[in-house]
């Protein structure tokens, strides 16, 4: 029985733009044609993945009549009853149409502001029929070429009103949303707004809600910036606020490839997962990447069962890890206690500065003190090479 055969319960999810990709870049046209959707819920659910996720039009074209809107949205509920399918997550597209193109929420326009607020609720009220309960926002358009507008002050306010509004308008109907922000560093703007982790952390700190809003941090959109992933996910476990995750893989400096899971980075991909299983998140494993498009369908499929089966790999990488008695015991030898010293420098008292103050530290010994790092990250890499 192979042990890295995905289940609904690994809680892997796909978008239905990832696998639906059809190959388009900026110097190409497509190479695969376009998907159903009915098509993706049937062979992911054969995959073993455990759900799908949409922006509104990836389901409903955007010129799409009520009569069609309806029959797609029947039609799409019956696959994903068929094949024991669900939607946890839901998201808007605002920046396809040209009418986004300086912006959505951020926009100078006061229409477009109207438009996007519009455009989003009733693609809340199309995520909420499909019982999504997390609601992301991505701002593709949210950013800058140019600066000299004063986009970037007006942007964060216009931003944060849309938020606060959108926050009231989930409570009004009662449809249970957690949003969570998706930082980027750029890309299709020159700059976006709310670059990273820790800006969208920030952020969030100064909405009127706070606590129905948290972050969607994706592994590519750090590491394009030459971040470390792990770290950002860190942060945002510690901030009680990972609502949601986007897998992929990403070669620094580049623009956002939306690799395969693992194909680029395996350390930081291993950490990300050790993070993700020893924090008990308990949402969703999203991969939002897609296929390159040297690949036909058969491809495709290949590179969905790819990111499974690699986060499957590392989850059990990172229990090795953690029964690895030599790696435990160096990790234990690595962290030093001084029982008159621990607890001095949580929670002030006059007393306890006052005994800091008083202490005689030998900075030499400090300074010579054996971490064993490199033998420590050698065991490591061991472990994802199979051979411990
Ligand atoms: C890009 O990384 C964005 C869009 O794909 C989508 O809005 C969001 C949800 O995963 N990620
Ligand atoms: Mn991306
Ligand atoms: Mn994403």
């Amino acid at each position: 029985m192979d042990a890295y055969l995905p289940k609904p319960e690994d809680k892997f999810t796909f978008g239905l733009w990832t696998v639906g990709n059809p190959g388009r870049d900026p110097f190409g046209e497509p190479t695969r044609s376009r998907m159903d959707p009915v098509h993706t819920v049937r062979k992911l659910s054969e995959l073993g993945a455990w759900g799908v996720n949409f922006h509104d039009n990836d389901l409903v074209p955007i010129d799409a009549s009520t009569a069609e809107r309806d029959r797609i949205v029947a039609d799409f509920k019956k696959a994903l009853g068929d094949h024991n399918m669900v939607v946890p997550m839901a998201t808007t597209n605002l920046f396809g149409d040209p009418a986004f193109k300086d912006g959505a929420f951020t926009s100078a326009d006061s229409r477009v502001r109207a438009y996007a607020l519009q455009k989003t609720m009733q693609a809340m009220d199309l995520g909420a029929e499909f019982g999504a309960k997390t609601y992301v926002f991505w701002g593709g358009r949210e950013g800058a070429e140019v600066d000299a507008g004063g986009v970037m002050n007006d942007g964060l306010k216009r931003f944060r009103d849309a938020i606060n509004f959108l926050c009231d308008y989930n409570h009004d109907q009662g449809y249970g949303y957690r949003f969570a922000l998706e930082p980027k560093p750029n890309e299709p703007r020159g700059d976006l707004f709310l670059p990273t982790a820790g800006a969208m952390l920030g952020f969030i700190a100064t909405l009127d809600q706070p606590d129905m809003v948290g972050v969607n941090p994706e592994f590519a959109h750090d590491t394009m910036a030459g971040l470390n992933f792990a770290h950002a996910l860190a942060q945002i476990i510690d901030a009680g606020k990972l609502f949601h995750v986007d897998l992929n893989d990403q070669k620094m400096g580049r623009f956002d490839q939306d690799l395969r899971f693992g194909a680029e980075n395996l350390k930081t991909a291993f950490f990300t997962v050790k993070l993700l299983e020893e924090s008990g998140y308990d949402g969703p494993r999203h991969f939002d990447a897609h296929a390159l498009r040297t690949e036909d369908e058969d491809g495709v499929w290949a590179f969905a069962a790819g990111c499974m089966r690699t986060y499957l790999i590392l989850k059990d990488k990172v229990a090795r890890f953690a029964a690895d008695t030599e790696i435990q015991d160096m990790i234990r030898a690595y962290t030093v206690t001084e029982p008159d010293l621990d607890g001095l420098g949580q929670g002030y008292s006059a007393d306890k500065a006052a005994r800091l103050k008083s202490m005689t530290f030998d900075r030499h010994a400090l300074g010579s003190r054996r971490v064993d790092l490199e033998r420590l990250d050698q065991l490591t890499v061991e472990i994802l090479m199979g051979v411990r």
